[in-house]
Order: C-alpha cells, then sequence, then structure tokens
C-alpha cells in the first residue's frame, strides 16, 4: 500500500509543527507548502534529519510550488498573516480571504479528493471561505478550533480538580474566539459531571466560571506571554488528532468547525459542534441537548461568526 501523502499549506510555527507531528507519528510523507522562499525547504531538511535520531523514514520535503501537494490525502492549512499592531480586523480578513483563494485554488487544481483541515484565523470564516474557494464537498472541509478549546478546558479542570487529565472529558462548541461556549454540563471526569465534581471538591459555581472564562481566553493568554506569536504546540495536536480520525477512519466524536445544516438552528454557517469524523471526512453532526443559558451563548457565537461571512462577502463579491 502507497504512504499516504500530508500536504501542510503554511511552514510556519504551527505547519513545522505539525510536520515534526505528522512524521513521529508514522501518518505518511509530508510537503511542507509556503509561498517563503527557502522557509518549507530549510523545515523539511532540519526535520528529515530527525529521521536517523527518531527511526522515522517519511520523506520530508518543502516547496513553493502547489504542484507538489499533488495527491495528498490530507491537507491541513495554516496559511496566512497574523494581526499586526495598526492593523485592523478587515484588513486581516481581506489578506486572509486572499490567502483563502489561492490555497483553495491550489487544492481544487492538485488533491480534490484531500480531507481539509482548516486551522487559520478568524477560523470559522475563514474555513468557510476555503470551502467555497475549493470548491470540495462540505464534508472535505473542517475546520480546527473545538479540539483546541476543548483541550484548554480539559487542561484547567483537571489542574483545578488534581486529576489526570486522561479523565477530564471537556466539551466546547461554538465559534473560534470570545464567543465560544464551554458546555460544562456535558463535560465530565470519567463519567462524573463537572458540577457534582465541584460539589465533591468543594469548588464553587464562581470558581468555575473563572475556569470557563480562562478557556475562552486561552490563546490571548499564550500570546500575551509569546508577545511575538500564537500558540502552536497544542494546535498542532489537536489537528494531528483529527487527521488520524480520518486516516484511521476512527469515527471519533470531535469538535469541529464543519457546515451546519438545519441542526442546533444553524443553516449553511460553519460553527464548532460535536461531529463524527472518519474516513468520509465529517460524517454526521451529533446534536445534544443545551441548557437555555448555552443556546443562548451558542446563538451569539452563531450570530458573530455570520457578522465575519457577511465582512468576507462585501470583501470578495465572487462569495
Ligand atoms: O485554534 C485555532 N484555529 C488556532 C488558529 C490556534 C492558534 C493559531 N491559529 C491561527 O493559525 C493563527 O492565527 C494563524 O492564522 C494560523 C497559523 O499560525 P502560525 O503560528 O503557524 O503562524 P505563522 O508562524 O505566521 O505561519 C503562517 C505561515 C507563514 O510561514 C507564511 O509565510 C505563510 O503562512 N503564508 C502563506 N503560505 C502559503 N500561501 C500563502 N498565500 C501564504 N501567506 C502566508
Amino acid at each position: 500500500m502507497a504512504r499516504k501523502k500530508i500536504a501542510l499549506v503554511g511552514a510556519g510555527n504551527i505547519g513545522g509543527t505539525l510536520a515534526h507531528l505528522a512524521a513521529l507519528k508514522g501518518l505518511g510523507d509530508v510537503v511542507l507548502f509556503d509561498v517563503a522562499e527557502g522557509i518549507p525547504q530549510g523545515k523539511a531538511l532540519d526535520l528529515s534529519q530527525c529521521g536517523p535520531v527518531e527511526g522515522f523514514d517519511a520523506s520530508i520535503t518543502g516547496s513553493n510550488d502547489y504542484a507538489d501537494i499533488a495527491g495528498a490525502d490530507v491537507v491541513i492549512v495554516t496559511a496566512g498573516v497574523a494581526r499586526k499592531p495598526g492593523m485592523s480586523r478587515d484588513d486581516l480578513l481581506g489578506i486572509n480571504l486572499k490567502v483563502m483563494k489561492a490555497v483553495g485554488e491550489g487544492i481544487r487544481d492538485n488533491c480534490p479528493d484531500a480531507f481539509v483541515i482548516c486551522i487559520t484565523n478568524p477560523l470559522d470564516a475563514m474555513v468557510w471561505a476555503l470551502r467555497e474557494f475549493s470548491g470540495l464537498p462540505a464534508n472535505k472541509v473542517v475546520g480546527m478550533a473545538g479540539v483546541l478549546d476543548s483541550a484548554r478546558f480539559a487542561t484547567f479542570l483537571a489542574w483545578e480538580f488534581g486529576v489526570s487529565v486522561k479523565d477530564v472529558n471537556a466539551f466546547v462548541l461554538g465559534g473560534h474566539g470570545d464567543t465560544m461556549v464551554p458546555v460544562l454540563s456535558y463535560s465530565t471526569i470519567n463519567g462524573i459531571p463537572v458540577k457534582d465534581m465541584a460539589k465533591i471538591k468543594g469548588i464553587s459555581e464562581d470558581r468555575l466560571g473563572e475556569i470557563v472564562q480562562r478557556t475562552r481566553s486561552g490563546g490571548g493568554e499564550i500570546v500575551g506571554l509569546l508577545k511575538t506569536g500564537s500558540a502552536f504546540y497544542a494546535p498542532a495536536t489537536s489537528a494531528i488528532s483529527m487527521a488520524e480520525a480520518y486516516l484511521y477512519d476512527q469515527k471519533r466524536i470531535l469538535p469541529c468547525a464543519v457546515q451546519v445544516d438545519g441542526k442546533y438552528g444553524v443553516d449553511g454557517l460553519y460553527v464548532g459542534v460535536p461531529v463524527v469524523i472518519g474516513a468520509n471526512g465529517a460524517e454526521e453532526v451529533i446534536e445534544i441537548n443545551l441548557t437555555d443559558e448555552e443556546k443562548a451563548n451558542l446563538q451569539v457565537s452563531v450570530d458573530a461568526v455570520k457578522e465575519l461571512l457577511d465582512a468576507c462577502k462585501a470583501l470578495d463579491s465572487s462569495l
């Protein structure tokens, strides 16, 4: 059986970490693509030299030519620019929208059968635009945010309760950003609802609220510390878990940004919801019962995504 091919569009901090993880986990051969000349080639060379030490023999190459992503089974997109001082949200949206157009067309022309995972921010709008520009079926284009946001939530809960992260199952829905919805009612410590565990441990509702808030601003907390960039280890790990669910047909239920048609009162939007990921990509959106408060919070998140899509449509008349 031929090896799988993993194309990473964007060879920055997350792209490089993705390549390392994909090689370590033996997911397949890796192509790092970037518009910056030398960066993907240099990282590919450096990563290839991990092979003799780690004992992996995946081929890792760098490229500035879309032809090199031809036939990829999985494409993970991190291409784009980060917001810099003085840049408005619309400036950023305009630039990254153009990047999604180039990337979408590159995927359409070279690997239309791939499973595509978008990471570029603003996530919910960019994954939607990438689907539009690539023309791929919606089940094959998904966005990574929920796995990361849930991992952050799980980390903070494990620390608070003094238990292993392995026993924490935390759930975050909605858009990626300040409006995300950490769902306490579906979060458990090895099956014990978090709210019950909080009572057992004497942890107040206010303290749980602080943890929810820290999860919401989890990305910003890291940007504040790093100063020159955003998180990249956990975002890369999260996207790799989605790639594995697809490549190995694991049917995992993961919170991902997928096109929602009807469920959760949402129509034709990309929003973070629990979805079964298997060999057919995003196979089934799972609609869970939410409390009224969670429903209202999800609606705020959906409205924020809608606003972003309207801004994208105003910037690019082909959308
Ligand atoms: O949960 C999530 N979805 C996220 C999203 C969590 C963390 C970070 N998130 C976003 O991922 C972040 O806001 C960025 O939009 C992306 C990528 O983050 P990364 O930290 O990897 O950014 P870098 O290091 O700036 O890398 C971006 C690369 C860089 O090498 C550019 O040269 C390249 O993108 N780039 C392009 N590649 C291909 N094609 C085009 N047009 C292009 N433009 C820039």
